[in-house]
């Protein structure tokens, strides 16, 4: 049958994400581009050995129609393929529905959805872009991987397409937020052709075992859907379900350490901080990520253990995220206050308790932070993974600092050897920090052997060889039902 075939001699991989992984400047009349790194990137590297692929994605700004044509020629020198939408429904695709409906919801927010007809008119329009595009370069035999919630449409519209064509193509769609719990989901208004619009893949991918439930029980209570533990069936399909948690690259974090920028940074705050642990946070300034628990329960710290005023500082990165969106307008305003009133209320003259950090940090910076801190303190009230708990572990090979994970995160199912806590408890977050700040050298040293060799094994690349390898042991019936 024509499926052994695929799986011998497969064709290329498409990887489809709502950005394209790259910045386009332009220096007098002539654009370069620049290719991001980034967890996605890292995790491709690992498959471009085995098979050649193509990145199609919006290439983040609208461009004239004699440009267009210039930004297609150079970015296709570097294996990626724009899909061009204008600034208007650009814009109502990733703030007005992506944004404003899929992330909040997703992220258990419902108050925050902000559901709009013409939103949803232009994620639908989005996505039927992306289709086009990726119909006009898909062949016999290619893997197509759709990234993320912003795609939700994408492997219907690619199926009805393919089986006009006749073409032998299997489809992967991966969520990288949760998926949440149907009593969430059911709350959405297009909830129907949402979880018809990815049940057209063959593969569907989550974090955790979790999310992978709650989707299948979507599926089986708002569609009246039958299901096992790992399928739905849909469509006379077999559509599978699975867990690929994702990782990073360490090596990168490792490889940087050793360079004379991170190491002569890392004496500067040694001599900086002299005496004093440092607790350190990343994050994107999101309301998911718990950055006002994280402030609170910081301060119940200093009230509860006064011992630690003057002796533990909270360096907390949060990089600017979502600027369009009135909800992140808000919480900057409240996370501001909070530093302000904490800082007003602790500080001395040579003490100041948070240093707050409104800014995106080079990666030089980064891994120096991550390597001088003590303890690392995340507090997402609800995230898909979250990798910056895998990064600081990568960074503590010497140190064996301590890591305190909020239980409502992707990683915490997998990263035994941390302190795991609910951030809306914030006595108990509190007390984990007193816990991680005077924690001693041997049991630190245990728990870190744990968190270590579950990151080294689970890094980003493994993450996307497994992925793929899942897809392609699908047998993508949909389509060759269609082949003659
Ligand atoms: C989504 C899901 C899931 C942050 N600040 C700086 C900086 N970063 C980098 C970190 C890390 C990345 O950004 C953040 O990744 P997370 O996984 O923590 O969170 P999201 O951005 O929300 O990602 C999440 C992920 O997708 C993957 O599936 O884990 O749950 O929400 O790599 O290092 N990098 C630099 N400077 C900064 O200031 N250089």
């Amino acid at each position: 049958p024509p499926m052994t075939e695929v799986e011998k001699k497969p064709g290329k991989l498409i990887v489809i994400s709502n950005r394209l992984p790259i910045t386009l400047t332009k220096d007098c009349d002539s654009w370069s581009v620049k290719l991001s790194s980034g967890g996605l990137v890292t995790a491709l590297s690992g498959l471009k050995k085995e098979y050649p692929f193509t990145w199609v994605g919006w290439p983040g700004q609208d461009f004239s129609s004699t440009e267009k044509t210039k930004i297609s020629n150079l970015l296709m020198e570097n294996s990626c393929v724009p899909v061009f939408l204008d600034d208007k429904i650009a814009d109502l695709h990733y703030n007005g529905f992506s944004n404003s409906v899929l992330w909040p919801l997703f992220h258990y927010h419902p108050a925050e959805m902000n559901f709009e007809d013409r939103a949803w008119e232009a994620y639908k329009a989005a996505n039927e872009a992306f289709a086009k595009v990726v119909l006009s370069i898909a062949e016999e035999g290619d893997l197509i991987w759709i990234h993320d919630y912003h795609l939700m449409l994408l492997a219907q519209i690619l199926q009805k397409g393919f089986k006009s064509k006749r073409k032998n193509i299997k489809i992967g769609w991966f969520l990288h937020t949760p998926f949440p719990s149907s009593e969430i989901f059911r709350i959405l208004p297009v909830r129907q052709e949402i979880l018809e619009g990815v049940l057209a893949a063959d593969l569907i991918g989550f974090h955790t075992l979790e999310y992978s439930r709650h989707f299948i029980s979507s599926c089986t209570r708002v569609l009246g859907l039958q299901s096992g533990s790992e399928s739905v069936e849909y469509e006379g399909r077999n559509v599978r379900i699975g867990t690929f948690p994702i990782g990073i690259d360490p090596t990168t974090f490792i490889e940087a350490q050793k360079t004379p920028a991170v190491s002569d940074r890392i004496k500067d705050f040694k001599s900086r901080f002299k005496n004093k642990k440092i607790i350190v946070g990343v994050d994107r300034l999101d309301y998911i990520k718990g950055v006002p628990q994280k402030f609170l329960a910081y301060e119940n710290l200093l009230k509860k253990h006064p011992e630690y005023i003057g002796n533990v500082v909270l360096v907390q990165v949060a990089v600017p995220s979502r600027g369009d969106v009135e909800e992140y307008q808000e919480l900057m305003v409240n996370v501001n206050e909070l530093v302000g009133l904490i800082n007003g209320k602790y500080a001395t003259i040579e003490y100041t308790p948070i240093h707050f950090l409104y800014k995106s940090v080079d990666f030089t910076e980064l891994v120096s932070i991550y390597t001088t801190a003590d303890v690392c303190l995340i507090t997402s009230t609800r995230d898909g993974m979250n990798l910056v708990s895998y990064e600081y572990i990568a960074c503590q090979n010497e140190n064996n600092g301590v890591l305190v994970l909020s239980e409502f995160t992707g990683a915490a199912s997998s990263l035994n050897g941390s302190l795991i806590v609910n951030p809306w408890d914030i006595d108990q977050v509190s007390e984990s920090l007193h816990n991680a700040l005077s924690m001693d050298t041997k049991s630190k040293a245990r728990n870190y052997r744990m968190l270590s060799k579950y990151v080294n094994k689970h890094t980003a690349a493994y993450w996307g060889v497994s992925y793929v390898k899942a897809l392609n042991k699908t047998n993508g019936s949909m389509y060759s039902v269609y082949k003659t």
